[in-house]
């Protein structure tokens, strides 16, 4: 077992999957665009999309998360025909992914597309702001649903990023999109949480939110965390997104020991390694009685060598 999970949620429920949050897991950005702020360009052709995403199941990820419009802040929105012309042929390639794959939208047309298309879980970066609609198709299918916080939209996000309590401000308004999805017949299990690193906070917000996640895993949900690569990393370090690599993963080990379950991130391997590190560590602190999960090497060839 070795690295263990310390929010208090144990499973997140997608489709007729269940995904044990004993220790953290990663989810895999795939991002189908030309214009992401990271990977933009480099999978827009469906076959380099499909056997990265291949690639991301095989480096240890739990989860593949594709999404088909950027986010970046200043972005435009992209039409729901877009999108879903951008997603389908990839959706329909990895249909046979042995990982549940998540689709990060907040279309309701296109997530009931996706959802059809063997989509397990929706990743809504509006937390149901811009169709809450997602939550009645989360209920009646049963798909895992992602609700993040973000003030205003992509265009408008970084214009006020002053806070009071940014941890206190976003825990509530993340509390207010569960409830909704709740009233809309989800499961509580079926409910992630995710605080929006990067979405409308400064630098120091940014920071804090993950310094305090252990308040939002407070909620009781499965709370991913999406810090790979993000400009409060340049800023922070003065490098470009290419040389983010080591902070992402150096945030996402931080955030595990506050709480988070899902670490989204775009270096899969690089992540699985440090998790296989921590954990082999963790599982020999005295009192720990389970084995270590053995890094993916030792896994492959039967044992720990
Ligand atoms: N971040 C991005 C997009 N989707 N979803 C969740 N749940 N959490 C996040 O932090 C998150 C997200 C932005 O990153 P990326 O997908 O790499 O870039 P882009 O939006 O430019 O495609």
């Amino acid at each position: 077992m070795g690295f263990s999970t310390v929010g208090p949620a144990r499973t997140w429920r997608t489709g007729d999957r269940e995904i044990s949050l004993e220790s953290p897991v990663i989810a895999g950005i795939l991002n189908v665009t030309p214009d992401s702020f990271s990977d933009g360009g480099r999978f827009d052709e469906p076959r380099n999309a499909i056997a990265r995403g291949r690639q991301i199941a095989e480096e240890g990820a739990a989860i593949l998360d594709i999404g088909a419009e950027s986010t970046r802040p200043g972005a435009d929105p992209v039409p729901a025909e877009e999108e879903w012309a951008r997603l389908e042929p990839v959706l329909r390639g990895l249909r046979d992914l042995p990982i549940p794959v998540s689709v990060d939208t907040h279309k309701l047309e296109v997530a009931e597309r996706a959802v059809d298309a063997g989509a397990s879980a929706i990743n809504d970066v509006t937390a149901l702001r811009a169709d809450p609609g997602l939550a009645g198709l989360a209920a009646r299918t049963g798909v895992g649903l992602v609700l993040m916080h973000m003030r205003g939209t992509p265009r408008t996000m970084q214009l006020d990023t002053d806070y009071g309590d940014v941890a206190a401000e976003v825990r509530g308004a993340l509390a207010d999109a569960r409830r909704a999805a709740l009233d809309a017949g989800c499961e509580p299990d079926q409910i992630a949480v995710d605080p929006g690193i990067g979405f409308g906070k400064s630098l120091d917000g940014n920071l804090e939110l993950l310094a305090r996640l252990d308040e939002i895993a407070a909620l009781g949900a499965p709370v991913w965390v999406g810090p790979s690569r993000k400009s409060f990393l340049g800023a922070l370090l003065d490098v470009g997104p290419d040389e983010r690599v080591t902070a992402s993963v150096a945030a996402c080990l931080a955030a595990a020991r506050r709480g988070a379950h899902v670490l989204r991130v775009h270096d899969v391997r690089e992540m699985r390694q440090a998790l296989d590190v921590e954990g082999a560590i963790e599982a020999r602190r005295p009192g720990v009685v389970h084995g270590a999960r053995p890094p993916a090497r030792a896994r492959a060839a039967g044992g720990c060598t």
